[in-house]
């Protein structure tokens, strides 16, 4: 196989890993095909719920015909039984010959393993094909392993002038139906969504990926409210995704209907949610990907606490002035190179607005 066709395999292999993001929480969502005389022959994605794995799956398929074939996985197989036999173990056992593998599994049950037992079995192991990608995809996986926080990204939609609404707070319409549906879209590759109390409030959402074919992958919602309030009747109704309400108050004296879960998270000096630790309880629950919509007082907390990990910004060509509503609120700068500072990664128009995607320098 040359590197040429090995590179067009992992990518296959990364694009069905894509497929599962959001729905394989806490554990990655892994692509894996298997590859004869340079034919698919087998492929597989990690089920929702993270389980089965993507190896068995693939091998499954391949049936017999997984002796002496090449195996593209997105990440280094598992070395651990679980409620399945380590995947490394199932390739070795199907009589695979040789394993492409785009990055390692920093999983201490992993980290190495899966490689060692492959290569004792005298299986060929190439590793980092396409790592970079593979990172990409697996941010939010890494996050939650190495930094026990989610991977955040943060939602901003705004005027050309950097406004979210009118003094008086009007804000429908800023961005158009196409960024909307694009901000829906980014919904069903997350975990969870995040919104504070107040654009609760404001806006009522559903918080809910309403897009055809889509409407099984909405994320968990989750509500920070720091006093535990909040009016959620329009959620408990639409039978969607759980609830998770972050509060610092006690979590008892709250009569809840429906799917909605408490968690009781530390308070700032000044009363508020302490943003590390809600984020620390986030991880613990499983959560690897958060989205957050939150509203300008949320946004503008998380970025003082360097919680943003990478923001999609839509862009209207509108001008609202500067006796609108900042997109983000005083941050209190006393020198420019404390300022937040990100790269651009990528811009595309969606219908007349445009979608700019940054990451934390
Ligand atoms: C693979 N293939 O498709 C996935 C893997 O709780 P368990 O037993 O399912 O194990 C979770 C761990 O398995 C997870 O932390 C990661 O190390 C690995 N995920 N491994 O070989 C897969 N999803
Ligand atoms: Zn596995």
């Amino acid at each position: 196989m040359t590197e040429h066709e090995d590179r067009r395999w992992m990518e296959y292999a990364l694009r069905l890993g894509r497929r599962h993001l959001g729905l394989t929480w806490p554990n990655p969502s892994v692509g894996c095909v298997v590859v004869k005389n340079n034919r698919l022959v087998g492929m597989g994605v990690t089920a929702p719920g993270g389980r089965p794995h993507a190896e068995p799956q693939a091998l499954a398929m391949a049936g017999r015909d997984a002796v002496g074939a090449t195996a593209y996985v997105t990440l280094e197989p598992c070395a651990h039984y679980g409620q399945t036999p380590p995947c490394a173990e199932t390739l070795r056992d199907a009589g695979i010959a040789r394993v492409v593998i785009a990055l390692e599994d920093p999983d201490p049950r992993v980290n190495g393993g899966g490689r060692a037992i492959l290569e004792a079995a005298g299986i060929s192991v190439s590793m980092g094909m396409c790592r970079g990608e593979a990172e990409r995809d697996q941010v939010g996986y890494l996050k939650r392993l190495r930094n026990g926080r989610p991977f955040v990204t943060l939602k901003l939609a705004q005027s050309l002038d950097g406004r979210v609404a009118l003094a008086s707070g009007e804000s429908k319409w800023i961005t158009g139906a196409e960024a909307r549906r694009t901000g829906h879209g980014f919904r069903a590759n997350h975990d969870a969504i995040l919104v504070g109390h107040g654009t609760l409030t404001a806006d009522q959402p559903q918080l809910t990926s309403r897009l055809p074919g889509l409407q099984t992958r909405s994320p968990i919602r989750v509500i920070a409210s720091s006093d535990g309030a909040c009016n959620i009747d329009t959620m408990v109704e639409d039978a969607g995704p759980p609830i998770w309400i972050m509060q610092t108050a006690p979590k008892d004296g709250f009569r809840d209907a429906g799917p909605v879960q408490r968690e009781r998270v530390p308070a700032t000096d000044d009363g508020r949610i302490n943003l590390h630790a809600m984020m620390e309880r986030l991880a613990s629950l499983g959560i690897t990907r958060l989205y957050c919509e939150g509203g300008p007082t949320l946004g503008t907390s998380l970025l003082k606490e360097d919680l943003v990990d990478q923001i999609v910004l839509f862009s209207a060509p509108m001008a609202i002035g500067g006796d609108g509503r900042p997109t983000i609120a005083e941050l209190g700068l006393g020198a420019l190179d404390q300022a937040p500072a990100f790269s651009f990664r990528s811009h595309r128009h969606v219908g007349d607005d445009v979608l700019s995607v940054l990451e934390r320098a």
